[in-house]
């Protein structure tokens, strides 16, 4: 894995690595992302249209749903590849979202402020699944520590035929995490069971702030990048696609926010803010592969951010630096301030192999100001 001088690397990566050598059931986390205007006076794309050889794919924003009540249901979404190629996915999306379009790979963002109550169904009507032993489907909050009957573990005995999650979290937990379905779990994060799950400071009224850890500095705009691979194979027939270890997951495609932005002209999503504000950026690792984030300014040279919390947790100081690698089931929060003059500038991930650090590919997203 090549970083650069000034790259943050997670110190656990290793540790990371082992246990996907080792672990069949490893939780990753996966990355959504989203593009929400926050300032009164500006706006951030929410559609993004790339045309690559002859697939067009169009993409809205990934939803963001209030944690203290919704349902999700699990659906199959089918998504046709720069190559052409159809590759099946699961995801959970919002009750009702099914059959008009808006279930859609990352599955949504959820979002919780600290002291609130958590009350997530999940809805197995009409859900794809697995033959036993692997059906149904859970939510497992990967990283959080919530009561063991909310966590999504079928092997501690978690429903895997619907269920309600009802948790609530404390201020260290400010930042992001992941949700995935725990069931099968290799499988099923690979079919798309993932998404960003957002915990939020708030005010004596319980109003959500827009701070990127407990008492820390505020932004003007968040913009969640959900990180993820695909590896056909994993998806094909949706036939059980196991592995005790990684050493023949063989990805193809490389996505953010479940769009492979194969240049700077044809990004993942293409963000917009005004000049001057800060921009919080949500990274949220959800596959089995390391993903180095940084971005590039209008001539190619390396713009610095800072990052201020790793897997939802704030460090110990922030960090500024030139990039930094999510590792599988990691995540960070950083901040990037704009300049007050206009350009153009092009945040990026560049997609890595666990095994020997050969790099699979980058994808381009946009940022203008
Ligand atoms: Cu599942």
């Amino acid at each position: 894995m090549k970083l650069t001088t000034s790259s943050l690397v997670n110190p656990r990566l290793r540790g990371h690595v082992l246990a996907l050598a080792t672990l069949s059931a490893i939780a990753m986390i996966a990355g959504s992302a989203d593009a929400r205007s926050m300032g009164g006076t500006t706006t951030t794309t929410t559609t993004t249209t790339t045309t690559m050889g002859t697939a067009t794919t169009t993409t809205a924003a990934i939803p963001v749903l209030d944690a203290r009540s919704t349902t999700l249901v699990v659906q199959q979404v089918n998504k046709t590849m720069h190559d052409g190629v159809n590759v099946p996915f699961w995801v959970f999306c919002a009750n009702g979202m099914g059959g008009g379009g808006g279930c859609q790979l990352p599955s949504p963002t959820l979002q919780l402020g600290v002291g609130q109550t958590a009350n997530i169904v999940l809805n197995m009507m009409m859900a794809p699944q697995e033959a036993a032993p692997y059906q149904g489907h859970t939510i497992h909050n990967h990283g959080m520590d919530v009561s063991q009957a909310e966590d999504g573990v079928p092997e501690t005995g978690a429903a895997v035929l619907g269920d309600t999650y009802t948790y609530k979290v404390d201020s260290r937990y400010v930042g992001s995490h992941m949700y995935h379905c725990h069931v099968h779990t290799v499988k099923h994060l690979e079919m798309g069971m993932y998404g960003a799950l957002i915990i939020k400071d708030t005010d004596s009224a319980g109003n959500l702030l827009n701070v990127i850890n407990h008492g820390g500095p505020t932004y003007d705009y968040e913009w969640n990048m959900v990180l993820s691979a695909v590896d056909p194979a994993y998806h094909a027939n949706n036939a059980v696609g196991d592995s005790t270890v990684f050493s023949d997951y063989n990805p193809k495609y490389y996505l953010i926010n479940g769009n492979e932005g194969l240049s700077k002209t044809a990004v993942a999503q293409a963000f917009t803010a005004a000049t001057g504000k800060k921009v919080a950026i949500r990274l949220v690792g959800t596959s089995s592969v390391n993903a180095t984030f940084s971005i590039k300014n209008a001539s190619g040279g390396s713009q610095s951010f800072t990052v201020y919390n790793d897997d939802g947790f704030a460090l110990p100081a922030p960090q500024t630096v030139s990039s930094v690698t999510v590792s599988p089931g990691s995540n960070y929060d950083l901040i990037v301030t704009l300049p007050t003059t206009s350009s153009t500038w092009y945040p990026q991930v560049t997609y890595t192999s666990v095994r020997n650090g050969i790099a699979y590919g980058t994808v381009y997203t946009s940022l203008a100001f």
